[in-house]
């Protein structure tokens, strides 16, 4: 890889697959120029999220957040380019909707912070250790 490339973990939660947006989620990276290296649509097992989740484990919200992310099937997907982790944030806008524009993902698809729809790794550390899982 070129200095600088780098690889992210996207997923699309049970709520944005539900939703049907997939396809215009794909869209927005794939216009960004993002290469997608890895797609895969599953149902994540409890065992799975949890070990995913790790780092939030004492967090009041964990218990239902596993629950949310086991409650129907994922697309899991790598995107490969320069600074892909950080820009892939970007698009995704702020973790909770209510503190996003609009033009960012989670300010044009959703609402609440418990259902928002898409995951995006936050580092490269965390990256490598999602897309090995
Ligand atoms: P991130 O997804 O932007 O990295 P994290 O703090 O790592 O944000 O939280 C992981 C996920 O947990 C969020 O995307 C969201 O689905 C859920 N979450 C975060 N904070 C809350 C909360 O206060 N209530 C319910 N769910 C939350
Ligand atoms: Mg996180």
């Amino acid at each position: 890889m070129a200095p600088n490339t780098e690889r992210t973990f996207i997923s699309i939660k049970p709520d944005g697959v539900q939703q049907g947006i997939v396809g215009d989620i794909i869209k927005q990276f794939e216009q960004k120029c993002f290469h997608l290296v890895a797609m895969k649509f599953l149902h994540a097992s409890e065992e799975l999220l949890k070990q995913h989740y790790t780092d939030l484990k004492d967090r009041p919200f964990y218990p239902g957040l596993v629950k949310y992310m086991n409650s129907g099937p994922i697309v899991a997907m790598v995107w490969e380019v320069l600074r892909v982790v950080k820009t892939g944030r970007l698009m995704l806008g702020e973790t909770n909707p209510a503190d996003t524009k609009p033009g960012t993902i989670h300010g044009d698809f959703c609402i609440r912070v418990g259902r928002n729809i898409i995951h995006g790794s936050d580092s490269v550390e965390s990256a490598q250790k999602e897309i090995n899982l």
